[in-house]
């Protein structure tokens, strides 16, 4: 029998941050915007944005959305902006923090339909978190901020250096790293990702969470020796060194490649073996002056794939059988 339920409005109230689960300035980012706001917490990858998105979008008792340190490729933005517009047709207040190259015509889109933005790519997002809404933090969220601008190399930013500042440089460094070690360790483990941003929104230090200092230095120990297993199956082309990963994660192996190859750009990629596609990540050394995220960007979506981010350091997601040619043509793009 179909019951004839009256319709009645669902009353929305709920608070969700939706932030970046790979490192610290997304965790951190997340942990801020609890702090500030309450309500959940969704930590997604960029292969798992959009549906995480859709997921939201049918969510009836959604009230406030954050979206945090999750930046837009060529592939995915007008799908987006689509999303983010129904979600506004059902008076959700968005705001969209983030520090990653951002498309002109998306950013007028995104004001038209008054989703706050708040983008400076010269910041990383914790920073930006901090600065905006500081008067709902406590202090101890300052130290969070200057960790999260510590790992994404963007410390010596006018804000970032500010925070960074107040802190022992050392001790700083300590904790970011701790804490990164302990990010990139977790990837499979959701709850512990959740539990991270829940006690650093309590204000805990990172080296305050049980265990932590172990767990890194297990991370430590798979980092020293994927010195030599780089050394070993590294591959050179004319403007870059590349190298597939089998065992870690591709962005622990790439500042090796890069490093260890002295050319200015070092590519890592390992399968997704359930996905048919490689996880890429991209990486340039101070002499590189060209912008990579603009170039794997387009590259990567040309190919079935997506991929974007910083001028020195990008990602990308290309099928398994496109990436050689996704190589040679990069390769070529940046002679
Ligand atoms: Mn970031």
């Amino acid at each position: 029998m179909v019951s004839k339920k009256p319709k009645v409005k669902t009353q929305r109230t709920k608070v969700v941050c939706l932030s970046h689960k790979e490192d610290a300035d997304g965790i951190s980012s997340a942990a801020l915007i609890r702090e500030a706001f309450g309500g959940d917490t969704i930590l997604e990858d960029y292969p798992g944005l959009m549906d995480a998105l859709e997921k939201i979008k049918n969510d009836e008792k959604i009230k406030q959305l954050f979206i945090c340190d999750l930046g837009l490729s060529n592939k995915n933005q007008d799908e987006f902006v689509q999303v983010l517009s129904e979600l506004r047709k059902n008076k959700v207040s968005i705001t969209y923090i983030d520090h990653h190259d951002l498309d002109a015509k998306i950013i007028k889109q995104l004001e038209k339909l008054k989703v706050k933005l708040i983008h400076d790519i010269n910041e990383c997002t914790t920073v930006q978190v901090y600065n905006a809404y500081k008067s709902k933090l406590s202090e101890h969220a300052s130290f969070v901020a200057a960790c999260a601008a510590i790992t994404d190399y963007m410390e010596d930013r006018p804000l970032g250096a500010k925070l960074l500042q107040i802190y022992d440089r050392q001790f700083a460094l300590i904790n970011a790293t701790v804490l990164t070690f302990n990010i990139v360790g977790h990837q499979k483990d959701p709850d512990y990702l959740l539990y991270l941003v829940e006690e650093i929104s309590e204000s805990k230090y990172p080296h305050e969470i049980p265990n932590t200092f172990e767990f890194a230095q297990i991370q430590v120990e798979k980092l020293a020796s994927m010195v030599g297993k780089v050394k070993k199956s590294m591959k050179m082309m004319k403007n870059l060194a590349y190298m597939e990963v089998l065992d870690a994660g591709a962005s622990g192996a790439v500042n090796f490649v890069l490093g260890l190859s002295g050319k200015d750009v070092g590519v890592a990629y390992k399968e997704r073996v359930d996905h048919g596609i490689y996880a890429v990540s991209v990486r340039g050394s101070k002499a590189c002056k060209i912008h990579l995220g603009r170039i794997v960007n387009p590259l990567a979506t040309k190919l079935g794939g997506s991929g974007g981010g910083h001028d020195r350091a990008c990602g990308a997601v290309i099928p398994k059988p496109k990436i050689k040619q996704f190589l040679k043509e990069f390769n070529a793009t940046i002679s």
